[in-house]
Formats: structure tokens, sequence, C-alpha cells
């Protein structure tokens, strides 16, 4: 990790001590309420939807998961289920993830077929399994038997998307051939009371090679949240993210004592630290505290993140930092 400076190791030492001396949870400011924070447009939607949830008496992850369920049923968002763009061979394939901060519990599922909501079905694999992670055919017949029914998440303006590429004999593809295309929904919540759920849930990469499974369904990579401190999530180039374990690295950076906005920044930091390259990559990262202080950053002004915020009945819709 970088280097801190004197602010933020005073932070952390005091962070630490608080953790040490048993104190599980950062105390929830004085009269704050439920906050929501979501990547890019289909965000708005998501945290009007979710704030509805909780307010009608459904728990923090029922608020996220069907909050996240408008993106995925959405044709028009073609990042995310019905309508996500699909692999090189014209199938959809879908990731997704949720994350209990307050039983420190995950469900996930990986390179789904014809089931339109993934997160549904991870929440199950958190419900209703012992597992963690269902993939591919596997999960696929876990949706089924928990009564999804099976369609075609094609739409014919995906489908038109995916014969264009194909017919294209310069097309990029993903043997070491990035190509760019992205808009992945992640979603961080608090009720309030101290409580935190992250969640996650996208088509992946357009035109990947069948069979990938990128950031957003992997605990700590597109998920991760913790009572005892927070909540994070992560949009775009999943390939990279990976390897930097981006929501856990985040999590941990804010129970030092950082702010989710100097813990964003920090991840991103140590991503070019370690390569300077990477100062280019599609990347973007939301954050929440369980004090409900909220934290967003994009690593280039390329991929600069637009990520909706709702706090306390107003909803806004902003531009993250971008670092480099
Ligand atoms: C992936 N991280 O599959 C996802 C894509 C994404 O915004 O987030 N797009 O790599």
């Amino acid at each position: 990790m970088q280097p801190i400076d004197r602010r933020t190791f005073v932070k952390a030492v005091t962070g630490t001590a608080a953790l040490a001396m048993g104190e599980p949870h950062a105390a929830p400011a004085a009269g704050s309420g439920a906050v929501f924070l979501s990547t890019w447009v289909q965000g708005k939607a998501a945290n009007g939807r979710a704030a509805e949830v909780l307010k009608s008496g459904g728990s923090l992850l029922d608020a996220v998961e069907k909050g996240i369920n408008t993106a995925e049923d959405d044709p028009e968002i073609m990042t995310v289920g019905y309508g996500g763009l699909p692999n090189a061979e014209g199938v959809v394939e879908l990731d997704a993830a949720i994350m209990d901060g307050t039983r420190h519990r995950a469900g996930a599922v990986a390179s789904l077929r014809d089931i339109k909501n993934p997160i549904s079905v991870a929440r199950l694999v958190l419900e209703k399994t012992r597992h963690t992670t269902l993939a591919g055919e596997g999960a696929f017949r876990f949706a089924l038997e928990m009564g999804f029914k099976p369609q075609q998440l094609l739409t014919p303006e995906s489908l038109k998307k995916w014969l264009e590429w194909k017919a294209d004999p310069k097309r990029k593809t993903f043997w070491l051939n990035p190509t760019d295309n992205h808009d992945t929904i992640g979603m961080v919540g608090t009720d309030g009371q101290g409580h935190v759920v992250s969640g996650c849930s996208t088509s992946g990469l357009a035109w990947k090679i069948p069979g990938r499974v990128g950031d957003s369904p992997l605990v700590g990579c597109g998920v991760y949240a913790d009572d005892n401190v927070g909540a994070a999530s992560a949009t775009g180039d999943g390939d990279l993210m990976t390897n930097y374990c981006t929501s856990v690295s985040i999590v941990h950076v804010m129970a030092r004592g950082a702010s989710p906005q100097e813990a964003c920044a920090e991840l991103l930091q140590h991503m070019v630290k370690t390569d300077d390259a990477n100062r280019a990559a599609d990347v973007a990262v939301i954050a929440v505290n369980t004090r409900g202080e909220i934290g967003a950053a994009s690593m280039q002004k390329g991929f600069r993140l637009k990520y909706a915020v709702w706090r306390e009945g107003e909803s806004q819709f902003l531009e993250s930092v971008v670092l480099y």
C-alpha cells in the first residue's frame, strides 16, 4: 500500500486502537438515516427502489437486492441482466454477488445463463446453502430449483450489436487485447443503524471469452461488507481489479481509520504504485462506512464514474473524483 501521511497515520492508529479495545461498531452519526450509493445512471432507479423497500419494512439486504433488480430487468441497460451484451459466442453470461456485513457472509453466482436476476440467485445462495459461490451449469440448475424461470436474455438490440461485432474483421477480442465496454451496477448501502450491504450485478465485459469470470461476483473484489467498518464495490476492468481485491482492500483501509473517500483514493494510488500503466485503466470504486459517509473515485477521466446517492429522501447524481 501507499506510504501514508501523518494525518492518515494518526487516524490509522486511532482506528486500530478502537478495534483493539473491542469497539465493534463505529457508532452511526446522530440523526443519520439510510444511505444508498450506486454506480452509473442505472443507480438512480436502483437507489429509489432500495429506499422504498427499506421504508416498507424490508431488510437492507432486500433493499440492495431489489434495487439491483431494476437494472437487471431493464433491457435498455446493456451491461446488466436482461439485454446485457453477450460473450464472444453470443451467449449472455451473468455475474453477481451480495454481501451482508452483519453476518459477514456473501452469496455469489458466476457465468449464469438464461436467468435475468442473478443478484436474487446470489441472495438465495447466501440464504439457502452453506456455499458462497455457484458457477455455470450448477448455478443455473440451482436457480431452476429455486423457482426462477429460464428465458432468452438476448434482446433484438443486443443480438444486433453482437452480430455487428462478429462481422467486423478488425474486431477487438479479449485475447490480451481488451475492448472497452463497461457499466456494471455496484451498490453499497447502510440502514443508518450500523449495518452495511454490498451488491454487484453485471453481464461482464461484452465479447468476453466464454466462461470468463470478472471481479463482480468475487467476494472481496466486486463486493465486500463488514458492519465493523463499511462496504465497497467496484466497476470497470474486472480482469485488472481482481488482482487487487478491490473492495476488501478499500474496507481494510477504512478499518485503519480512513474515510471512504480517502480509502477509495488510496486503493487507486496503490494500483498505480504497483504498475504505472494502471493510470490509464478503467477502474472506479465506491464505498460507504457505518456512519453513512461515502466515497467514490475513478482512476482517469476517460472512465469517470457517475454515481447516484440516496440519503434521507434526497437523490443526487454525481461525478466522482478523478485521480490521474
Ligand atoms: C467485469 N467489472 O466484468 C465488470 C465490468 C464492469 O463497469 O464493471 N463494468 O469486469
